[in-house]
């Protein structure tokens, strides 16, 4: 059987000269990080976690910052053959105790500074084996790791069996585990390496974080397929990774980084003269920054469209002889993804017509972490996942998102569920509901604002109910402001009217 193993594929495209630098930290302490030093480092991590007896599919969640360390304990779980849950840093306590007791997960890697809490809840939900890793490069994890040997051969994995659980907030307020198989991850990894052009010589600028889709996978996975060098920052900071285009020329970012950038004076045409392609996705890019962009730099940003339950799906074209790259488009289907619109009969729409975006193919996920119910629900009769968004495609084949049919806000390309956060509020002393809402956002692109309704009699402060949040959710989740009104416009069916309460704060942020 050919191992399906996505660590045996990046591998394999190592360059002969293993002793070439393959990432290069920006930031801080300024260390290089050979191919070798990558082939050991998860070889000894690989031969840590096999030293535990984990039981076949084990979950590996891992909270940690983000370093090279962090990204070589992705790397090490794959070639032990064990599944990989990465979660935000800013999760806090109640959002890990729900992951961690609805994974069950067999370890858990977490910063020392959190050991405490961390370990806690672990324990609690049967986790036999938590460590520790920190930016400074130390902690349990790599002392236990030290111990072991170098060499380590890649798990034998088909090509369906699971290498990652996403979790993405529901639109009901509970997290799903998206489930993807080393298939989904090398399949659209091998199709982004073709689509985007990625040649020799090729130095990607790593600004994400690696705990999600597109920091982890689309742009680790683009580089380490192509052997290339990352010049690898732990925090975005838009004046540094300018200052390092000449040295690169790849560049995948959220919309707001671009935003950020281009309010950087020193972001011209020469700063970006070694750079082939900047890549954009994970939220829509306004129109008016992929026109200034182009102004500044010359270059046309390349804007792509995906999620987590199935990576990429769409992309503008890279070659010009497949076409212009359309701002405000996010592209074509990728070669070998389905992508169709269809009406709320299920029939398909003409070109330019709007209706819900569905999809199909070798990279999309087999279905939610222990949620049949619910998978069944997402996916229509003939096998296509709905991904809740809404778009349309023109007679060229170029698909437009146009809005979501999930109440879902993304903001600085991090999710946010207004489910969830409404939840919270209306657990508050004084709530009698609430609504949560995006509204456009100059930096974040939306940015979340709760409009709440007071019990009788009750007093509520808006300050405080945001102080109050802030010590339960994720810190991007916090409503940036909450309204207090008398009460929810709603319909005849008595649904929240959240287009009014949008359409009424529209300028807040402007
Ligand atoms: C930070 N803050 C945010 C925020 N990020 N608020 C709303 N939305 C966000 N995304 C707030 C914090 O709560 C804090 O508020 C203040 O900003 C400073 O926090 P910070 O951590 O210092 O912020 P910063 O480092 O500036 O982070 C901004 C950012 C980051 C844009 C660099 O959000 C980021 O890296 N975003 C990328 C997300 C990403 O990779 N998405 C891909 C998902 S994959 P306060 O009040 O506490 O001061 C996917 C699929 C696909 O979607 O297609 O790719
Ligand atoms: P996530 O669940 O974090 O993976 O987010 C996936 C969602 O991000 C998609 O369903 C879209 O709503 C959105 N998204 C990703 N890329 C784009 C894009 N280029 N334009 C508009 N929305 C996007």
């Amino acid at each position: 059987m050919k191992n399906a193993n996505v660590f045996a594929a990046l591998r394999a495209a190592f360059p002969a000269a293993l002793d070439a630098v393959a990432v290069e930290c920006a930031d801080g302490h300024g260390l290089s990080y050979s191919w070798r030093d990558i082939e050991r480092a998860t070889a000894m991590m690989a031969n840590l976690l096999a030293s535990l007896d984990l039981p076949p599919g084990s979950r590996i969640a891992v909270q940690t910052e983000k370093s090279v360390e962090a990204l070589m304990l992705y790397l090490a779980v794959l070639r032990a053959g064990y599944v990989f849950l990465p979660l935000n840093t800013a999760y806090q306590a109640a959002e890990i105790e729900y992951f961690i007791a609805n994974a069950e997960p067999a370890v858990v890697v977490c910063a020392g500074k959190n050991f405490g809490w961390v370990s806690k809840i672990a324990f609690k939900a049967g986790t036999q084996n938590v460590f520790t890793l920190n930016e400074d490069r130390t902690g349990t994890l790599l002392d236990r790791a030290a111990a072991m040997s170098d060499q380590h051969q890649p798990a034998i994995k088909r090509a369906d069996e699971l290498a990652a659980i996403l979790y993405t907030s529901g639109t009901t307020g509970r997290s799903k585990g998206a489930m993807l198989s080393h298939g989904n991850l090398l399949s659209n990894a091998q199709t982004l390496k073709d689509y985007w052009g990625w040649r020799p010589g090729d130095v990607l600028i790593h600004a994400l974080p690696i705990f999600h889709v597109h920091g982890l996978f689309v742009a680790s996975h683009g580089a380490l397929l192509n052997g290339s060098k990352m010049i690898w920052f732990s925090r975005f900071d838009p004046r540094a990774v300018i200052a390092r285009f000449s040295e690169a020329t790849v560049f995948m970012g959220v919309p707001t980084l671009y935003v950020r950038m281009l309010g950087e004076a020193a972001l011209t045409q020469a700063a970006c003269k070694s750079m082939r392609l900047f890549i954009a996705g994970s939220a829509p890019l306004l129109l008016e920054t992929f026109k200034d962009w182009q102004t500044r730099t010359g270059h046309t940003i390349l804007e792509r469209y995906g999620m987590s339950e199935t990576v990429m799906l769409t992309s503008n074209p890279y070659r010009a002889e497949d076409g212009d790259r359309l701002g405000g488009t996010v592209g074509f289907a990728l070669p070998g993804v389905g992508v169709r619109v269809r009406d709320e009969q299920g029939r398909d729409c003409g070109h330019e017509e709007i209706g819900n975006i569905e999809v199909s193919g070798p990279n999309v996920f087999s279905g939610y972490w222990r949620m049949p119910e619910k998978t069944k629900e997402e996916f229509t009769a003939d096998g296509w996942f709905k991904t809740g968004d809404v778009g349309k495609r023109d007679a060229r084949g170029y698909f437009t998102i146009v809005g979501r049919s999930k109440d879902l806000i993304i903001s600085g390309g991090y999710n946010v569920y207004p489910a969830e956060i409404e939840g919270y509020i209306n657990e508050m002393a004084g709530i009698a509901e609430s609504a949560v809402i995006g509204l456009p956002h100059p930096d974040f692109g939306e940015g979340a604002v709760a409009v709440v309704v007071a019990k009788p009699g009750a007093q509520l402060d808006g300050e405080a109910i945001i102080a109050a949040l802030k010590s339960k959710i994720a810190n991007f989740k916090i409503p940036k402001k909450v309204f207090v009104v008398a009460e929810l416009p709603r319909n005849t069916m008595g649904k929240v009217l959240k287009n009014q309460l949008r359409e009424q704060h529209k300028t807040l942020f402007a």
